[in-house]
């Protein structure tokens, strides 16, 4: 076996392993709210409906990769993380917002349960978010750095900043710099967290915690770019979601700025940024970065032999 297959069959082995724990854990949290069955129902119904489960996902492989152990505050971590993207689909899947039928390969949120109960699924999903973090039992320098940042990271500062600037330039058209600005908060700020938040709990330090960071923004530009080519190649059963959206509704997209084939030469440079940063982290700390560098797998880049897949 290649080099290349085996870390990504350690990845699959890592997923498999901690998956399971991570929704266990997701799912004990919405049991035991005391709040009424509706509104749990309308929050479990998207919690549970699936999807990648990335961004909890980096949080423990960064744990894993400094030797930090994926205990109870990272599972925390993670779930509150996951719920607080949830809370961004359900909300952008909205009427007002992007208007979608389909999520995670299921009617969406406000479809099943309505409009009100979908804001209201979403405004329980973020609060117990920061709920679940006031809990862990890390100590008060590490909680509060990472209460602090994950409020940044999704808040006015951070992802809702991005969903804005998304929605003003629906009238206009942006140039790559406004489009990467856009997406470094709408998109990449909860992954910069991801891997920050990792680092946090590994008890790591500023500069590993910067290049961290680097990381997590070149991740997060890479997994948009990825995204934006996912709605042109690929298609709806595959992704869960519907397809060829961006073009019909002439946004701002990467392909749109440089066609299909200049999306895909931007994403390979931009994967090697991360490849080369997880070099200098490999060689500089006690970082095993082999199933961080793994997950690029992730973004094909164009490779006809290669399947297309969410
Ligand atoms: C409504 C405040 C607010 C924010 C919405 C995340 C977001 C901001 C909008 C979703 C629309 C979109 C296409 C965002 C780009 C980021 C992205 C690809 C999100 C989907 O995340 P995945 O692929 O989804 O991780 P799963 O279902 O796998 O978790």
């Amino acid at each position: 076996m290649n080099g290349l297959k085996a870390m990504t069959n350690d990845l699959k082995a890592f997923q498999d392993q901690y998956r399971p724990l991570l929704e266990q854990t997701m799912d004990q949290y919405l049991k035991d709210l005391n709040t009424r069955p509706l509104l749990r129902d309308a929050m479990a119904y998207s919690v549970d409906a699936g999807g990648k489960r990335i961004r909890p996902l980096i949080i423990m492989l960064v744990c894993d990769a400094f030797g930090r152990e994926i205990d109870a505050d990272v599972l925390a971590c993670g779930s509150a993380l996951e719920f607080i993207h949830t809370y961004s689909l359900i909300h952008d899947d909205l009427p007002e917002m992007d208007n979608d039928d389909l999520r995670r390969g299921k009617p969406t949120n406000h479809k099943v349960f309505g409009p009100a109960m979908a804001v209201l699924a979403g405004d329980g999903l973020l609060t117990t978010a920061f709920e679940i973090m006031s809990q862990t039992k890390l100590t008060a320098a590490v909680k509060t750095q990472l209460i602090a940042d994950l409020a940044l990271a999704s808040g006015p500062q951070g992802m809702v900043n991005g969903q804005v600037g998304d929605i003003e330039g629906e009238t206009k058209k942006l140039t790559l710099d406004q489009l990467k600005d856009v997406h470094a908060q709408k998109t990449g700020a909860l992954l910069v967290y991801a891997f920050m938040a990792g680092g946090l709990l590994a008890g790591k330090q500023s500069a590993e915690l910067a290049l961290l960071k680097r990381i997590g923004a070149n991740f997060g530009l890479a997994f948009q770019i990825y995204d934006d080519i996912m709605d042109v190649v690929s298609d709806t059963a595959t992704m869960g979601k519907k397809t060829q959206k961006d073009q019909a509704e002439h946004k701002n997209t990467y392909p749109g700025l440089l066609g299909l084939e200049g999306a895909y030469q931007e994403l390979a440079k931009v994967k090697k940024l991360v490849s080369s940063d997880l070099e200098t982290l490999a060689k500089t700390t006690d970082c095993k970065i082999d199933l961080l560098a793994a997950l690029l797998n992730y973004f094909k880049v164009g490779n006809k032999n290669e399947k297309r897949t969410n």
